[in-house]
C-alpha cells in the first residue's frame, strides 16, 4: 500500500515541560488542520522538528508518544537551530524572500548548516520511504530536500509548496547559493506557489539563474517533467465561523465590551513580525488620531502581537519599536476614559480570537509581505452579522482573492489614514455587501479542497509523467 508523507520543519505538535515530564499539545495551525486528514490516515505520517531540545533519554520516549500519533521527529541540535533555523532560514532566506533586503545577512557556515540540517531531513524521511509513496515537503526551510531525495528516490512522487513569497529575479539573484537552492527545489515534481505572482518569479529565477526553458507552468529538468502552480491556501470555514458563533465567543465579547468601553474597535492580529508592517499601521492610526480630532476617545485599536522568533535581534528590535509606538501613542492621545491602543503580546485561545473577530468592527492587515495571510479570511468567516470592514494590504497574497476589501499600499500611510476613515464612515448595507463576497470566497476555497486539490494535480502530474515515459 502506498502512502503519504508530509514534511515540514515544524510538526504539528508542541512538547513543553511541564513539572520535569514532557507534554504533548496538538497544534491548531491551518495547516496541521488541513493535512489533519491525511496524516492521521493509515500508514500516512508526518516528519518534522518537535521544537524543543531534549536530552539524549528524553529522545526515545518522544519518538514512541509521536509514533502512536502518525509523527515521526527530526531532532535538532542547539546548533542547528541557532544556525539552519534562526540563521540561514529567518536570517537569509525569511528577508529575501520578503524583501527586506537590509535585514539579509549570507554567513557560509550557516549555508553549511543548513545544508546540513536538510540533509538529516532527507535521511530521516528516506527511512521510511517506499517506492510508491508520495512526499509531501513544505516550506522554506527544507528547500533542498525534494533534490536530496530525488537522488535516491529516482521515481518517487515528491510535492513542495512555499508558503511564503518568491521574490523576483533580481533579488533572489543576490543570495549567493541562488541556483543550488533552485536545484533542490526542482527536485519535486509538483512546485506550488499562494499566487500567480509567486510562481512567475520562480520560474524567471529558474530560467535566468539555473538556465533551465519553461514553457507556461512547465519545465523540463533532465528529461523529467516538474510543474508550478499557483494554488492560493484556504482556512477551516466552518471552524472559525463555529467558534464565532458559539454561546462561549458571544458571552466573552459581551463581557469584554462591557469593560473596553464603547469605542470602535480596529484589529491588528499578527506574529511579531518585521514583514507584518505593524508599526506602518501604528503610524497611520496616529495620524489618523491627529488628521480627524472627531475621532479621539470614539476608536481604539486592539492591537495582538504574538511572540514570534525574539532571539533573532531584527525581531528583538522590532517588539521595542512597537512598545515604543505603543507607549508614545497611548501617552499623547489617552485620556482617563480613553486607552487608543490596547496592546497584548502574547497568544490567547481560540475562544478569544473569535471574540476579538466579533467585537473589532475593522480589521486592519497591512503586511509589507504576506504570502497568503490567513487572520484576514479567519475576521471574514467570523462575521456572523456580515458588517464589518476589511482593510488589506495589496502586499498579502489573500488580496488577489478578496478585491472587495479597502486595498491599501502599507507604504502610503495618506491611504492607510483615509480607509481607516471610510471603513469608519461605511454605511452598514455597504460593509454586508462586500463582507457577502468575500465569505462566499473564503467558505468556497478551504483549506481542504487546497489539500484536495493539490494532491490531485500531484497524482495526475505523475501519471502524465509516467505516460510520456512509456511512449
Ligand atoms: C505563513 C505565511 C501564510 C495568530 N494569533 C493567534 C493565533 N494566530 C494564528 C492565526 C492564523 C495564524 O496564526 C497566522 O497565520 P498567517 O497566515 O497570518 O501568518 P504566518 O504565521 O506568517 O504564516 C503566511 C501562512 O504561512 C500559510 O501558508 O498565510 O503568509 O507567512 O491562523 O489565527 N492562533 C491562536 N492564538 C493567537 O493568539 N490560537
Amino acid at each position: 500500500m502506498s502512502k503519504t508523507i508530509i514534511v515540514s520543519n515544524r510538526l504539528p505538535i508542541r512538547i513543553e515541560r511541564e513539572d520535569g515530564k514532557l507534554a504533548y499539545k496538538t497544534s491548531e495551525g491551518g495547516l496541521a488542520t488541513g493535512l489533519g486528514s491525511i496524516y492521521k490516515e493509515g500508514d500516512n505520517i508526518w516528519i518534522g522538528w518537535p521544537g524543543i531540545s531534549l536530552e539524549n533519554e528524553e529522545e526515545d520516549e518522544v519518538e514512541k508518544e509521536l509514533m502512536n500519533r502518525n509523527m515521526r521527529p527530526v531532532f535538532l541540535t542547539e546548533n542547528e537551530v541557532q544556525e539552519f533555523y534562526l540563521g540561514f532560514s529567518n536570517q537569509t532566506l525569511w528577508p529575501a524572500f520578503h524583501y527586506f533586503i537590509h535585514h539579509m545577512r549570507f554567513k557560509e557556515e550557516e549555508w553549511e548548516a543548513y545544508k546540513k540540517a536538510n540533509q538529516k531531513f532527507a535521511e530521516a524521511i528516506s527511512k521510511w520511504i517506499e517506492p510508491d509513496d508520495t512526499i509531501w515537503v513544505h516550506d522554506y526551510q527544507l528547500l533542498l530536500v525534494p533534490e536530496m531525495l530525488r537522488k535516491q528516490f529516482p521515481n518517487v512522487t515528491i510535492g513542495f509548496f512555499q508558503h511564503i513569497p518568491f521574490p523576483s529575479y533580481e533579488v533572489f539573484r543576490m543570495i549567493p547559493w541562488r541556483k543550488k537552492l533552485l536545484n533542490g527545489v526542482l527536485g519535486a515534481d509538483y512546485i506550488g506557489f499562494h499566487t500567480y505572482d509567486d510562481m512567475r518569479h520562480f520560474l524567471s529565477s529558474c530560467h535566468r539563474l539555473a538556465g533551465y526553458s519553461y514553457n507556461r507552468n512547465q519545465i523540463l529538468v533532465k528529461n523529467r517533467l516538474v510543474e508550478v502552480d499557483s494554488l492560493p491556501m484556504g482556512i477551516d470555514y466552518g471552524k472559525y465561523a463555529d467558534s464565532a458563533s458559539s454561546q462561549l465567543a458571544k458571552a466573552k465579547e459581551i463581557s469584554y465590551r462591557d469593560s473596553l468601553g464603547p469605542q470602535d474597535l480596529i484589529l491588528s492580529m499578527d506574529r511579531l513580525d518585521y514583514s507584518k508592517g505593524i508599526p506602518g499601521r501604528l503610524l497611520a492610526f496616529e495620524r489618523f488620531l491627529k488628521e480627524y480630532p472627531e475621532y479621539q476617545g470614539r476608536v481604539s485599536m486592539f492591537l495582538i502581537v504574538v511572540p514570534s522568533r525574539d532571539q533573532v535581534p531584527s525581531y528583538k528590535a522590532l517588539k521595542e519599536k512597537v512598545e515604543f509606538l505603543v507607549g508614545h501613542i497611548n501617552g499623547k492621545y489617552g485620556t482617563i476614559n480613553y486607552v487608543p491602543i490596547h496592546f497584548f503580546y502574547r497568544s490567547f485561545p481560540l475562544d478569544d480570537l473569535s471574540a476579538f473577530y466579533r467585537m473589532c468592527k475593522i480589521a486592519m492587515i497591512t503586511p509589507k509581505r504576506d504570502g497568503m495571510n490567513l487572520v484576514c479570511k479567519e475576521y471574514i468567516a467570523s462575521r456572523e452579522t456580515q458588517d464589518g470592514v476589511l482593510i488589506l494590504s495589496e502586499m498579502a497574497g489573500a488580496s488577489k482573492e478578496l478585491s472587495d476589501a479597502l486595498l491599501v499600499n502599507p507604504n502610503d500611510e495618506a491611504q492607510m489614514v483615509l480607509s481607516i476613515k471610510t471603513a469608519l464612515e461605511m454605511p452598514v448595507a455597504e460593509q454586508k455587501r462586500r463582507m457577502n463576497i468575500m465569505q462566499k470566497t473564503v467558505q468556497k476555497y478551504t483549506i481542504f479542497q487546497w489539500v484536495d486539490l493539490f494532491i490531485g494535480n500531484l497524482k495526475n502530474l505523475k501519471e502524465r509523467q509516467e505516460s510520456m515515459a512509456t511512449k
